[in-house]
């Protein structure tokens, strides 16, 4: 009688680590693909303009030091650098035009995946094309918005 309440015991323990392991097998995934960079999607088109998806006035929005992926597809204007970009995509702080160091990206023709870290400190910036890329060079610009 002893011995039954006590194996019925094992039992229900045994039955409540299967179920932890079942929790915890169903749970870790989910987790590592929350922990992935968010993906940003960039248009560098012929025109020389930058366009998003859903967006007028294209802005990138992004959180102080926060992982992402930027995956930008560059379609080529009318011309191109020696070393084959067709556009580039350098970050400046908005004050005073400074370049954010690790973000001064070369363009290929295609699509193209960086991993970047967004700047730590919060505020306007400006996107800018460093390849004189057509006559509507000058315009190519979006806003960069890293909140805190
Ligand atoms: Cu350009």
């Amino acid at each position: 009688m002893g011995d039954g309440i006590a194996n019925s015991g094992t039992r229900v323990l045994r039955l409540l680590r299967m179920f932890a392991a079942a929790v915890l097998l169903t749970l870790v995934p989910g987790f590592a693909l929350s922990q992935s960079p968010r993906v940003i999607e960039v248009l560098a088109d012929h025109d020389s303009r930058w366009r998003m998806a859903g967006q007028k006035d294209p802005v990138i929005t992004v959180r102080a030091g926060e992982a992402v992926t930027l995956r930008i597809t560059a379609v080529k204007a009318k011309e191109y650098n020696r070393n084959g970009a067709i556009h580039g995509f350098t970050l400046l702080r908005a004050k005073d035009r400074s370049r954010v160091p690790g973000w001064d990206l070369d363009l290929k023709p295609g699509v193209s995946e960086f991993q970047m870290t967004a700047p730590a400190e919060p505020g306007e910036y400006t996107v800018v094309c460093t390849v004189i890329c057509s006559g509507d060079h000058e315009g190519m610009h979006m806003r960069f918005v890293v909140l805190s």
